[in-house]
């Protein structure tokens, strides 16, 4: 009579802790495939060289970023007279030319606009594959000297 409740207590707690068991179990199994599936996803980009083969393949996959800039000639400059993007990434610029006889060139891209009459616009478009620092400009007239370029940097 006295052992009664004491060993009902046992078999609760049996079977608590079987539950307790059962489940966790479970669960932390449940965790590892969740685990597994994560780490098979990460596994092929890691021996490839994780970050490195990242930017690599940014700079020479075949679908680059698209950069839009807009300049505008304003007298004898260009605004902006800086624009920066990343090597690799295909660049669209269009040349908005309010007044003026004005066009756009950046010589290491072989990028030219034609010669715009005043309220013309164009568009050229290229792929930035090399980094450094351009100098793009007015090739008409004394222009460019007078202060009609700007900069492309691309970076790496
Ligand atoms: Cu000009």
């Amino acid at each position: 009579m006295k052992n009664k409740p004491i060993i009902i207590f046992a078999v609760v707690l049996l079977l608590a802790l079987g539950s307790w068991y059962y489940f966790s179990q479970k669960s932390s199994t449940d965790s590892l495939e969740t685990t597994e599936t994560q780490v098979t996803g990460d596994t092929p980009s890691l021996p490839a060289g994780g970050m490195e083969t990242g930017e690599l393949s940014a700079s020479d996959t075949t679908a680059p970023e698209v950069k839009e800039f807009t300049i505008a000639s304003d007298h004898f400059s260009f605004v902006p007279n800086s624009m920066q993007v990343k090597k690799g990434d295909r660049v669209k610029i269009t040349f908005s030319n309010p007044a003026g006889t004005h066009d756009f060139k950046i010589d290491e891209f072989s990028v030219a606009t034609a010669k715009l009459s005043a309220g013309q616009n164009a568009t050229v478009e290229f792929v930035a594959d090399k980094a450094g620092a351009f100098e793009y400009y007015c090739s008409v007239g004394n222009h460019r000297a007078m202060g009609m370029w700007g900069t492309l940097v691309v970076t790496e």
